[in-house]
């Protein structure tokens, strides 16, 4: 269930110096609950195999997986599922090649964005940048806590939050009505990722004063 979601950690060498698939093993050990393979670079045959190994290494582990941008290679893969921007193949297309039962991912700016995210069938909202980031420009000024709040308010998707979250902020965010996290820098460019990516996971567990219980809920695709 995506509504238990706790930490969704973003793959990207290129700030890690590590591969996907030495990421998202970390991040895995570490408690991360979902996955998602974000590659700018394209090369689809050097991708592959490594989509492959996360997708086993997330079963392994009852986590989900998502591929960024590439519904090619999600439904290559048998990813649990796709996350699409708002430059990227519409949600609505997406959706409609994806099939009814597996997770649809979309990023949204604002409020508008996100009630039609969830109008063309998106399972949870990426919303952000929630604050100022270098990992991406995207052409949004950072959205803040009281943005998050009126799309929560508005839309009953779960929500991801993204953007220069850090282990000071990841609470703020849950409090603000995000479902989880979605994070790079703060997780990848750790020294000891699958340390970083417990210490998130206890922040936002203790912010929905949940301590104590273990992992539960995401073992799979099939969303309420
Ligand atoms: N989409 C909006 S902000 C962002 C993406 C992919 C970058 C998030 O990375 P970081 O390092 O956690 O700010
Ligand atoms: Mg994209």
């Amino acid at each position: 269930m995506l509504d238990h979601l706790h930490l969704c950690v973003i793959t990207d060498p290129s700030l890690a110096g590590r591969d996907h698939t030495a990421i998202a093993a970390a991040a895995l050990a570490g408690g991360a609950d979902m996955i998602q393979l974000r590659d700018k670079r394209g090369d689809l045959r050097a991708l592959l195999p490594q989509a492959r190994a996360i997708q086993a290494l997330c079963r392994a582990h009852g986590a989900i997986f998502i591929v960024n941008d590439r519904l090619d290679l999600a439904l290559a893969t048998g990813a649990d599922g796709v996350h699409v921007g708002q430059d990227d193949l519409p949600a609505g297309a997406a959706r409609r090649l994806l099939g009814p039962d597996k997770i649809l991912g979309v990023s949204a700016h604002d409020r508008e964005q996100a009630e039609a995210a969830r109008a063309a069938g998106a399972d949870y909202i990426g919303f952000g940048p929630m604050f100022p980031t270098g990992t991406k420009d995207t052409g949004y000024t950072p959205r803040g806590l009281g943005s998050l709040r009126e799309v929560r308010a508005a839309v009953r998707l779960p929500i991801l939050a993204i953007g220069g979250i850090t282990l000071e902020t990841a609470a703020d965010v849950i409090a603000a009505g995000a479902t989880a996290p979605a994070v790079i820098s703060a997780i990848v460019t750790a020294p000891d990722i699958a340390a970083a990516a417990a210490a998130f996971r206890a922040r936002v567990v203790a912010a929905k004063g949940l301590e104590g219980s273990r992992k539960e809920g995401n073992k799979g695709p099939h969303i309420a």
